[in-house]
């Protein structure tokens, strides 16, 4: 892929972010999801490339979606693999609550996980605790690892979740540690790229999460030397069957992040849409809206912080 790809890339996480933060608490989250997914795939198609969306949200026929299988791009160019969320934390925005994001992943064709958009059991961390996790593992047995990694003590740790009947036990398992807890209304692709940035507080991410998600946090992480587990969670005979379908037999399997996303060759781009600990939301004023992105491609491992100035009346931006 060309390096130059990664500047196409932001602009198209940007003007989602632009046209979904118009929706910051107004209570609209299917209207604020519709206006990122339009404005993504805009902008998308205006890129040379030849791209696939192989995780996503939706299927062929939940349009306006950008559906797996979807084609993107102009059809010249390289052929690549898309992992999508127009917007990551819909109902974030229409509370106006933090750490939305309209992200991609993009990678060489064939070279990120192809699955259909269902739950996975994800663990995350950052460079330090690289190697000493296992999904497989007790909580506290990977908490106490990260805190020896962390020159830490576990008291010290903090541990994002997501806040759901689900995780109850798990959070019980987290308390019984010690460790401190960040539970979250959603939001778990920020949380996960947090866990390699210092300074947001945030040590590790544990729990189910979607899929898609589960895709671009692991390519994020690869591209900042973190690691990311994942296990996929069929919950009904058919999320089974669509599985197969894309040829994943072995449901148990942990999903290591070179088998979510294969080689280096890989670009993490997100845009704050409401506030976050890492990225400021969009930011708007008269005819000017400012966004704020993150860029990290796996090759190189260079991660930029990128503001941008938006006129809001040229359309051509
Ligand atoms: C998580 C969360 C997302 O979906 O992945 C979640 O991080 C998983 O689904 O922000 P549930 O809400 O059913 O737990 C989101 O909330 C939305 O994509
Ligand atoms: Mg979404
Ligand atoms: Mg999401």
């Amino acid at each position: 892929m060309n390096r130059n790809l990664s500047m196409e890339l932001v602009r198209v996480t940007e003007a989602a972010a632009l046209a979904a933060g118009q929706w910051m608490g107004r209570g609209k989250k299917e209207e604020a999801d519709e206006a990122a997914t339009q404005a993504m795939r805009d902008k998308f198609n205006s890129i040379q490339m030849k791209g696939t969306v192989v995780i996503g949200e939706g299927e062929m026929d939940e349009a306006p979606m950008l559906f797996i299988g979807e084609k993107l791009g102009t059809g010249t160019g390289s052929e690549i693999d898309i992992a999508v969320d127009p917007l990551e934390g819909t109902n974030i925005v229409a509370a106006g609550t933090s750490n939305a994001l309209a992200t991609i992943a993009v990678a060489d064709r064939g070279n990120l996980l192809h699955a259909p958009d269902m739950y996975m059991e994800k663990i995350a961390v950052g460079p330090e605790s690289v190697g000493k996790i296992d999904i497989n593992a007790p909580v506290i047995k990977n908490l106490t690892a990260v805190a020896n990694a962390k020159n830490k003590n576990i008291e010290d740790l903090v541990v994002a979740i997501l806040d759901r009947e689900r995780h109850e036990k798990m959070i019980q398992e987290i308390r019984d540690s010690g460790a401190r807890i960040k539970l979250m209304q959603d939001g778990d692709v920020a949380a996960a790229i947090n866990t390699a940035f210092d300074n947001t507080g945030v040590d590790i991410m544990l729990g189910s999460g979607g899929a898609p998600e589960g895709v671009l946090a692991a390519t994020a992480l690869k591209s900042l030397g973190g690691e990311f587990q994942g296990k996929l969670l069929p919950q009904t005979e058919e999320e089974k069957n669509r599985l197969k379908k894309m040829g994943i037999l072995d449901f148990n399997k942990v999903l290591l992040m070179d088998d979510i996303v294969k080689g280096d060759d890989a670009y993490f781009v997100a845009t704050g849409v409401t506030n976050g600990e890492l990225l400021k939301g969009v930011q708007y004023k008269g005819n000017i809206g400012t966004t704020h992105s993150i860029v990290m491609r796996a090759k190189t491992g260079t991660v930029r912080f990128i503001e941008g100035q938006h006129s809001l009346i040229n359309k051509n931006n």
